[in-house]
């Protein structure tokens, strides 16, 4: 068997249904065995950052593995945003490249470097490239190793904290006969023998003690609250985590990754904390007196850059199965357990049961820490009011007339979409951010970003992505006027593949977060913001028109839900462009404040700008607020 064939019935036995792609002579025979692959449908895209981009999406859809395939040299470094992205996000993602041949290669037999740059045509040696954003990285000199790099790769790519692996393979190396029957194997470690991330180190405590411990600091709780992460999804624990919170009841809020695992209509989903915030997703997280985050690794974001004053009156529970992002905020943490995040939820669960359904909050012990029954209705009751006096749109944001508040149009698209379409955006810019800060979810409905790296240029292949995983089902993709030049060469595939995938794009003249960063920090001169300052974005609906594409644009708030539901009632693809609020205020968001001396101070996460007048900030403040 030629070893590309074995490489790509790998892929297929794995389940994968889809590969992306560009092709190219370093990767010519992997090329060749994917052709004639019945079961994987492989999609061209027009640039390898498109088709890492498309499989981190595709993996996140599925919640499984993705696989990119791309060449030699400039195919792979092409490819390394996306692959970046997959890593900060803990995607599992397959990438595969061509390498030139093995004589040709610029190191020794040994593996020494020969000192030159280059010596094959379009020699890249990707593999120390892509090293530090990938869990297994890989160029495959023994062909009797295939397997062995392979399974090893995707065990690791799904096991632990999940992220990316990365096979190379040099085209001497593709094209070799092996026996297929006779190909050393990866042992995976036993479960119980091998060095887990997700347990603890030697003479840690033990999970169900961890457990025994978060329920005592709950048992003691005035105010608990809840805070879940992607760690949750990425640990198949969505039901399991649904079962703990219809079982205690006590206030939730999510990341922005884990924003659609619960509904945003639950009344006792608070909202989606951090620096651009609810008012009540900050004010509940800085007055609980016990915070349990689940799969949620806490950055920056949230903890508002001062993890000190991050919850700071709470008993705070962190859950997560990375060690270091742990130990980043051990000072602050009261019980750190480094756990999976699945693992977890099933013990606190096992520690619980219902005495009747009739009573759901009285719990019978397994042990002696069981959950206690509790009247906290004026905690619950409090954390509702926030969310209804704070609420994210408002009026304001639904004036029915001039140029479209992307407050409003998330709300809309939030509401006319149904819990079956799915959801992405472009993952930087002013507009995406109040796009994904603002946009509702209902139970089931899936968005997706690229939270860690926040590269523009996500939102047109990742929507090719979610839409080939999701079956071809209707995709919606919100993107910035200038995250969507990213990528625009991918509306070719779309329209090739005829995907039904709606896109708004917010035209605001070019790039408007720059516009106000610069604006705040500098004034005058501006550089590459918009069309006077050195950046310009084309008539999108001609673009559009040229890929063969329907086009929509919405001029104006009038009957904005008229129009948004006519785009989504299109069939097949639409680019819609949609005049927004050029500088559309961005808020309620962290902020800090000068001093009379000049210096900056921050100001914590419950006192957002625009500041609320004293008399109300107090008002709201349940913990003793900080000198100002
Ligand atoms: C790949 C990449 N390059 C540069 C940046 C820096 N950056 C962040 S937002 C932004 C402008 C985004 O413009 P647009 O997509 O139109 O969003 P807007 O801010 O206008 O809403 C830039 C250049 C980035 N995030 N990603
Ligand atoms: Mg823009």
């Amino acid at each position: 068997m030629k070893l590309s064939d074995y490489v790509i019935q790998f892929v297929a036995n794995l389940g994968v249904k889809h590969v992306f792609l560009v092709p190219g002579g370093g990767a010519m025979h992997l090329n060749a065995s994917l052709a004639q692959c019945a079961s994987i449908e492989p999609i061209c895209n027009s640039h390898e950052q498109a088709s890492a981009m498309a499989a981190e999406n595709y993996a996140k859809a599925v919640n499984g593995l993705g696989v990119a395939m791309v060449t030699t040299g400039p195919g792979g470094t092409n490819a390394v945003t996306g692959l970046a992205g997959a890593w900060l996000d803990s995607t599992p993602v397959l990438f595969l490249s061509g390498q030139v041949k093995r004589p040709d290669r610029m190191f020794a037999p040994d593996g020494a470097p020969l000192g030159m740059r280059q010596l094959g045509v379009q020699e890249i040696d990707i593999v120390s490239i892509v090293k530090p954003l990938t869990k297994y990285a890989v160029t495959v000199l023994d062909p009797q190793s295939i397997r062995f790099h392979l399974e090893k790769a995707v065990y690791l790519a799904q096991t632990g904290r999940p992220g990316p692996v990365w096979i190379d393979i040099p085209l001497d190396v593709q094209a070799a006969p092996i026996d297929a029957s006779d190909l050393p194997a990866f042992e995976a470690p036993h479960p119980c023998a091998a060095p887990q991330p997700d347990t603890q180190a030697a003479g840690a405590p033990d999970l169900a003690a961890q457990v025994r411990e978060t329920i005592d600091a709950l048992n003691r709780a005035e105010r608990p609250l809840i805070l879940i992460g992607n760690g949750v999804r990425l640990a198949h624990a969505e039901d399991q985590f649904r079962k703990l919170f219809d079982l205690l009841r006590i206030p939730v809020e999510a990341t922005w990754c884990a924003a659609d695992i619960i509904s945003s209509e639950d009344p006792l989903f608070v909202g989606r904390p951090g620096s651009l915030a609810s008012r009540g997703a900050n004010f509940a997280l800085q007055n609980c007196d016990f915070l349990l985050s689940v799969g949620a690794r806490l950055d920056f974001a949230i903890t508002g850059y001062a993890p000190e004053k991050f919850a700071r009156a709470a008993h705070k529970v962190m859950v997560d199965i990375d060690p270091a992002e742990i130990l980043k905020l051990a000072p602050f943490i009261d019980t750190p357990i480094c756990a999976d995040a699945g693992n977890f939820l099933r013990e606190m669960l096992c520690q619980m049961s219902y005495q009747t359904p009739r009573q759901p909050m009285r719990l019978i012990p397994r042990q002696s820490s069981a959950v206690q029954p509790k009247d906290r209705a004026f905690w619950n009751q409090r954390c509702t009011d926030w969310k209804t006096r704070y609420p994210v749109v408002t009026e304001d944001h639904r004036k029915p007339e001039g140029p479209v508040s992307i407050y409003h149009l998330a709300e809309v698209i939030g509401q006319e979409t149904t819990p079956e379409d799915l959801m992405i955006s472009g993952s930087s810019g002013a507009g995406i951010e109040i796009f994904l800060f603002a946009c509702p979810t209902r139970t089931g409905q899936r968005i997706y970003h690229t939270a860690g790296l926040g590269s523009m240029g996500n939102g047109l292949p990742g929507s090719i992505g979610v839409c080939i995983a999701g079956g071809r089902r209707r995709t919606v993709c919100v993107d910035g006027d200038g995250g969507f030049q990213f990528n625009i060469q991918e509306l070719e595939t779309v329209a090739r593949l005829n995907l039904p995938i709606k896109f708004f794009v917010l035209n605001n003249d070019g790039y408007a977060s720059m516009r106000a960063s610069q604006t705040n920090f500098f004034g005058s001169p501006q550089l590459g913001c918009d069309s006077r300052t050195g950046i310009s974005v084309p008539d999108l609906c001609k673009v559009a028109a040229a890929y063969g594409l329907r086009t929509a644009r919405i001029e104006s708030q009038a009957n904005l839900r008229k129009q948004v539901r006519k785009v989504l009632e299109t069939p097949g693809p639409v680019v819609c462009d949609v005049m927004v609020i050029p500088d559309e205020v961005r808020g309620p968001r962290l902020s800090s404040m000068q001093r009379p001396d000049g210096s900056m101070v921050s100001k914590p996460l419950e006192d957002l700008w625009p500041f609320l007048e004293r008399d109300e900030f107090h008002a709201n403040m349940i913990v003793e607020t900080l000198p100002e």
